[in-house]
């Protein structure tokens, strides 16, 4: 791993925000993949998550690691040409009900625009009936669903049986991400999961050009 790295990972932790803009700024003149310096600082937010865990973060400093994430998405999208090539059948995206998380889920869906993919983001706090709403508006094959807090995982699971009320499970792959597991995943009735947001390409691709289902890796 290269320093600049590091110490974005460091920065972040400490919450340093024109630290960590000027390593974004320097690692982006330096041909480094967005991609791969927004992973160090989401490395670096998983540290702020633990000491808000153990009291010596507060609400605040939460809020603080959410406005560096957004500022830096700012920097590496300005810095970014979009130059979508293929066309693939549209996947939907949103943070379930209750919760608000959404840094990770803007991610990942710049990710696959970038890609070439169709995305409907539902935006937070998206109640069930709303996914299936678009599933059926779209004809989606793909639904993304994220969820960081523990509620969340209640909300996944009663989308995923909303789904199967509404006849469109067997035709639907459900994809998790945010703060899951494979124990989220098996709760939820997920198909995958993923914390990885560059894997999804490769996972929707699958899906929907190739029309394959692949094991899960993540
Ligand atoms: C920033 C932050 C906030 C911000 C969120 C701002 C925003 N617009 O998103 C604010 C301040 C609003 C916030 C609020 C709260 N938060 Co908060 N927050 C965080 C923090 C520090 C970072 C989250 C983050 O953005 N990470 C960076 C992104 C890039 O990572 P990510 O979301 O995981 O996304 C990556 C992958 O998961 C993946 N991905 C994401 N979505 C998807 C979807 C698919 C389909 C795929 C494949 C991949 C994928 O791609 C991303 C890039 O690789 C986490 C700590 C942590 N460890 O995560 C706590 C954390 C999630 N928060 C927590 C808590 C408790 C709260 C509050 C309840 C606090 C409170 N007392 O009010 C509220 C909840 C509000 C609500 N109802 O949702 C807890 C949750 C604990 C739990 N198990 O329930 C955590 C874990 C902190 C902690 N250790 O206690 N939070």
């Amino acid at each position: 791993m290269l320093k600049i790295q590091k110490m974005l990972v460091g920065a972040m932790a400490r919450l340093d925000e024109t630290m960590v803009m000027n390593l974004v700024k320097q690692g982006l003149q330096m041909g480094i993949n967005p991609y791969v310096l927004l992973e160090e600082i989401r490395i670096g937010t998983d540290r702020v998550g633990e000491l808000y865990s153990k009291g010596e973060y507060f609400l605040s400093d939460l809020i603080m690691a959410s406005e560096i994430f957004k500022d830096v998405l700012t920097l590496v999208n300005q810095d970014r040409v979009v130059t979508a090539v293929v066309s693939y059948p549209t996947v939907i995206f949103g943070t379930v009900e209750d919760d608000i998380h959404d840094i990770g889920k803007n991610i990942t869906t710049g990710i696959m625009r970038y890609n070439g993919f169709d995305i409907c983001d539902l935006g937070v706090d998206v109640p069930g009936p709303k996914f299936i709403e678009a599933i059926e508006k779209y004809n989606s094959r793909v639904v993304c669903l994220t969820g960081l807090i523990t509620e969340a995982f209640d909300s996944m699971k009663n989308t995923i049986a909303l789904l199967k009320e509404a006849g469109l499970r067997s035709r639907t792959t459900v994809i998790i991400g945010g703060l899951v597991n494979e124990s989220v995943k098996n709760y939820t009735g997920a198909d995958y999961w993923a914390t990885d947001c560059t894997k999804v390409n490769e996972l929707c691709r699958n899906i929907l050009v190739n029309n394959k289902r692949i094991m899960q890796s993540s």
